[in-house]
């Protein structure tokens, strides 16, 4: 098993904790400027912007050869097989509300195979990692997902799109499953979802239409604890559709999608 990934662990970690440390501070001042993106309620704001400088700048520094994609624009072609896919604020609605649910998201890459990743929650202070091979961590705890055997007494987690046309299957969707689960939770930042799973705060995780970034950091880190990633069909994971859970589940989940 490859002691590089750990490496790449410590460096995304390292930079998510400065990233997160910074828009932590300056949300005190507040948002800053505001701009939409795909709808109107998909926003960005001046410290989505600073976070990925930030990040690239330190990734420059450490990882000159390696290949950057960001949420907010970055595309670096480097020369090594590593990509890091970085969202620098990971739930930026909760972020411009004021909310604790957000996140820094960092993953170094082997195509986009998660190998490193790094997921930081300024407002709590909670820093997940993982290496692939090597586990998954909550500072020095090691990460197991939850024991959860039954659909019924099962905690999930969701998130919706910001295209208004497609929340109404969601919505139908999520009215489906609710007489038939312990509960619905929707945090909004995809990276603490897929965390929250492999901590056992949630019992499983699924939402449609998310990008690498929202979701290669968060799946290392799942799956290094213990969880079942696929799509909603029990195929390969892809960001366009996610279902990450305890294995009890997850036979169950996809029944029920
Ligand atoms: C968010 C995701 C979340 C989803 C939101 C949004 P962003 O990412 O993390 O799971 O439900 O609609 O896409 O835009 O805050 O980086």
């Amino acid at each position: 098993m490859s002691t590089e990934y750990i490496a790449l662990m410590n460096v995304a970690a390292r930079i998510a904790r400065q990233a997160g440390d910074l828009v932590y501070v300056g949300r005190r001042n507040g948002a800053g400027s505001v701009q939409t993106k795909s709808s109107a309620t998909d926003m960005v704001t001046e410290w989505d912007a600073a976070s990925e400088q930030l990040i690239l700048q330190q990734l420059g520094l450490v990882r000159p050869g390696d290949s950057i994609i960001g949420e907010e624009g970055t595309q670096i072609v480097g020369t090594s097989p590593y990509t890091w896919f970085v969202d620098p604020i990971d739930g930026t609605t909760n972020f411009l509300y004021n909310l604790s649910g957000y996140a820094i998201s960092i993953a170094a890459c082997i195509g986009v195979e998660p190998v490193a990743a790094a997921v930081f929650l300024p407002a709590t202070r909670e820093l997940f990692v993982a290496a692939q091979g090597h586990g998954a961590w909550l500072g020095s705890n090691p990460l197991r997902v939850s024991s959860c055997e039954s659909l019924d007494t099962a905690l999930i987690g969701t998130g919706f799109s910001y295209s208004s046309a497609r929340r109404d299957a969601q919505g139908q969707r999520i009215s489906r499953l609710l007489p038939h689960v312990r509960d619905i939770r929707r945090c909004g930042a995809a990276a603490a979802d897929l965390c929250f799973v492999a901590c056992g705060r949630l019992d499983a995780y699924f939402e449609e239409g998310l990008q690498s970034w929202d979701l290669a950091a968060g799946q290392l880190i799942a799956s290094e604890a213990g969880a079942k990633i696929s799509n909603f069909s029990g195929e390969p994971i892809t960001p366009s559709e996610v279902l990450v859970s305890t294995p009890g589940i997850h036979s169950s989940l996809i029944a029920s999608l």
